[in-house]
């Protein structure tokens, strides 16, 4: 059956300590991103942008940044995903800062409790996104996301998709990961979160990190990727609000997304943190884009 996606824009940057992600969805709107997956025999809709609250640019209180708006943007997120996973449709979540990571996994972990699936969950991301406002250095919420859908966060947050926690830290793997705040790391670790992280990938090579990362899942998984574009290394991706140099080369990049396509299991995407305001040209966002098209198969025609 042929693929049918939805895109949704979240066009904010309220969890985020630069601005600029507000313009991610324009940004790979204009680098096609509706046309070229319709070029791989994908059937697109776009259902335009989320109307959420806009950034009142306020410092942190008690260790979050701008929490009730970060908590009405999660819920749009929320209520719009799960809307498209309830037709069976396969949502892309255009970003938009990575706070709304939670939202979207809220939403898949709620449809796939709803269906009987397994769930698996890519993070791509230069950062574990796993602070609690007792550890973070900035109060950013996009620096938390996984800790709060595995439960570690306000009542606000974690309740979102119904049941608390949202997910286990079992269901997850991190991809690329090189920078973690210290008490970030020790938390990681206690949770038991499995991180291929930068060094691990040098190590190993990006095969083997995905081989493993990609392990286990059967024909009832439902694979979940949450690429924050800062995952890629600034050469190729400086579009972003919080570059890491030594990140993945656009070839290793490449690899990551192709063996997901093979699995075949993708059934929700977000694509976060593109901030055009920081952007060359709209090369970052054109990147991206191109790397989405491998997770649709972009390259497989090569292959058996
Ligand atoms: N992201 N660990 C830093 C913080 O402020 O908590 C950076 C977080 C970045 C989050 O890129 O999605
Ligand atoms: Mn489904
Ligand atoms: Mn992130
Ligand atoms: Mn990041």
């Amino acid at each position: 059956m042929q693929k049918q996606v939805s895109l949704i824009g979240a066009p904010t940057d309220i969890g985020a300590g630069a601005r600029g992600a507000s313009m991610g969805p324009e940004a790979l709107r204009v680098a096609n991103i509706g046309p070229i997956l319709e070029s791989h025999g994908v059937q697109v809709l776009d259902r335009g942008n989320l109307a959420g609250p806009s950034n009142p640019w306020q410092p942190p209180v008690e260790g979050y940044r701008h929490l009730p708006e970060v908590a009405e943007w999660n819920r749009l997120v929320h209520d719009a995903v799960y809307a498209e996973l309830s037709v069976g449709r396969m949502p892309i979540l255009l970003g938009g800062d990575h706070c709304l990571g939670l939202g979207s996994i809220s939403a898949v972990a709620r449809h796939c409790r709803d269906t009987g699936k397994k769930l698996r969950i890519l993070w791509l991301d230069a950062h574990a996104d796993f602070n609690t406002s007792a550890l973070t250095p900035s109060g950013n919420i996009h620096g938390m996301p996984v800790a709060c859908l595995c439960g570690h966060g306000p009542k606000e947050l974690i309740e979102i998709g119904g049941l608390v926690p949202a997910i286990s830290p079992k269901w997850v793997r991190q991809i690329g990961i090189r920078s973690v705040d210290a008490g970030e790391k020790r938390f990681v670790h206690e949770q038991g979160l499995e991180v291929f992280d930068m060094r691990y990938i040098d190590e190993m090579g990006m095969r083997h990190a995905m081989e493993l990362a990609l392990a286990t899942m059967d024909a009832n998984t439902h694979l979940h990727v949450s690429f924050d574009v800062d995952f890629l290394d600034p050469d190729i991706a400086p579009g972003v609000g919080t570059t890491v140099p030594g990140g993945p080369t656009y070839r290793e990049a490449q690899l990551c997304m192709e063996m997901i396509a093979d699995t075949g299991l993708m059934a929700s995407l977000d694509v976060m943190e593109l901030n055009p305001a920081i952007d060359i040209r709209n090369k970052t966002a054109e990147v991206a884009v191109d790397l989405i098209e491998s997770l649709f198969g972009k390259s497989t025609l090569m292959r058996k």
